[in-house]
């Protein structure tokens, strides 16, 4: 079958970009061009592009693997986006102008960021590329930050990058980008800030940290699309509605939510006339998206995996889960904190579980176990932290992450997560009891902080590993 391309895209059976994609110049530069952002942000940008114009194409940069560089590349950047929904819909996305992989391409990518049609610096990362420890610093330890403060001049990190390109933007008086993190991190934007300080000083820069600091905005955004990984299954239905074949395509639910902190530039793309909302409470938001949406996919990811289910419409649909995690966030989850003006959480909530019941979208819980040393602490953790030991069904569900840890250790399908695989010597030993183990696991600072209630949680992971998780959830004393 012929390949989606700008000369083939005239073929295509399905609504294609409606403004002319060459006069579209690059001025967003984003790291990180996997499935969400291609189905969210480039989304948003496209539609910004369409409807006011402007020169705010984007350059897609993988730092780790050449992948999306082999997808896109042959198709000139294009690729299909599928609605997964009651109503199912194709289109084709033409946002993505360039697509380069740091490893080859570092040159390239460097004068990219450096030059002055590049505004926009945007990441999707995800929560292991920032580099943080559990307390939200820069952890100067990881592998990839000591190679950027070793040789500033051949960057790894992403904060390496922005580092660089501020500083040779600096030097060149060029005006400063403004970065912006799209990753569901609490305070994404301060904490890219802070970590690129950070870097700074430990690469004896103390110049350009100052004016990382004050010169360089860095506005938090809370993002919002379920993106399961694409499998053959999407692929096959996009080729036949498109009538061309499209490696690089994404699928999503309708349901799409972009919220960015009101610290932007007067130029920047319409992306508020494309649906996103400018906000000066971000953190309602974000606590909102992340402890309701993520945290209650992190339940049903690691209770469901537990209990032998493998998607999240699976795991919702199980009574017993659902009723567990329902009670979680009604009754922990929401009143751990402030919701921004406007905004209902028991409604919120409503409509999110009303999204996982979606079943054109199978989104696996294996790709959301993922990473969990990064994610249980900003989705889980906090609510523990607000209520203590009345927290009874979070306290199960750090406790189901902790036990769940043990058992794939244990197997020959560790969790697919960086810091537990680079940090084992930090690690207790799985072959412990649960109960020793978890307690052991509560002291790895990394990821929990101090005072979390310990008995409660190892007394969990201990029913968990004993009875099974859907007894210990039958046997919880509510
Ligand atoms: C998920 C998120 O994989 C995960 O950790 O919880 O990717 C989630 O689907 C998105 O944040 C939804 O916006």
């Amino acid at each position: 079958m012929t390949r989606l391309s700008a000369a083939t895209l005239d073929k295509a059976k399905i609504p294609a970009p409606s403004y002319d994609r060459d006069a579209a110049g690059i001025g967003i530069v984003h790291f990180g061009p996997g499935a969400f952002t291609r189905a969210h942000q480039a989304v948003y940008t496209e539609d910004a592009i369409a409807r006011s114009g402007g020169d705010w194409a984007i350059c897609a940069v993988s730092l780790n693997s050449p992948r999306a560089k082999k997808q896109l590349r042959p198709q000139d950047g294009l690729y299909t986006l599928a609605i997964r929904d009651q109503k199912a819909s194709y289109r084709v996305i033409g946002a993505v102008r360039e697509v380069l992989f740091a490893g080859d391409d570092r040159i390239d990518v460097m004068s990219r960021l450096r030059a002055p049609s590049t505004k926009f610096i945007t990441l999707t990362i995800t929560e292991k590329g920032y580099a943080l420890d559990g307390a939200g610093q820069l952890d100067l330890g990881n592998e990839m930050i000591r190679a950027d403060i070793a040789d500033p001049s051949k960057p790894r990190s992403a904060m390496g990058f922005i580092l660089l390109a501020a500083e040779q933007r600096l030097i060149s008086d060029i005006p400063p980008f403004t970065v912006m993190s799209c990753d569901n991190l609490p305070d994404n934007g301060h904490r890219l800030r802070d970590a690129c300080v950070a870097l700074a000083k430990a690469q004896g820069k103390a110049t350009l940290a100052r004016h990382i600091r004050r010169a360089v905005r860095f506005p938090r955004t809370m993002v919002d699309a379920i993106t399961p990984a694409t499998d053959e299954v999407v692929l096959d239905a996009v080729s036949y509605a498109l009538g061309l074949r499209d490696e690089a395509a994404v699928q999503r639910e309708s349901f799409a939510q972009w919220v960015i902190e009101d610290d932007l530039p007067e130029e920047r793309p319409d992306w508020v006339g494309a649906g996103a909302t400018i906000t000066d409470d971000i953190q309602g938001f974000e606590n909102s998206k992340l402890r309701i949406l993520n945290g209650a996919h992190s339940t049903l990811t690691y209770l469901g995996l537990l209990a032998g289910r493998t998607s999240v419409v699976e795991a919702a649909g199980d009574p017993l889960l659902r009723g567990f995690v329902d009670g979680l966030i009604r009754e922990e989850t929401i009143p751990s904190f402030d919701a921004p003006e406007g905004l209902s959480p028991t409604l919120y909530w409503d409509v999110t579980l009303a999204r996982f019941d979606n079943p054109h979208i199978i989104h696996k819980l294996e790709q959301i176990s993922h990473d969990g040393s990064q994610k249980i602490p900003a989705r889980i953790l906090p609510v523990i932290a607000a209520h203590g030991s009345d927290a009874k069904r979070a306290a199960f569900v750090a406790a189901g992450w902790i036990e769940w840890t043990r058992q794939r250790r244990c197997s020959d399908q560790p969790p697919t997560d960086g810091w537990l695989s680079s940090n084992t010597d930090a690690l207790p030993d799985p072959s412990l009891s649960p109960k020793d183990y978890a307690r052991a696991m509560l002291g790895v600072r990394a990821v929990f902080p101090a005072g979390l209630p310990v008995k409660l949680i190892v007394g969990n992971a201990e029913a968990i590993a004993e009875q099974g998780v859907i007894k210990a959830i039958k046997s919880l004393k509510l």
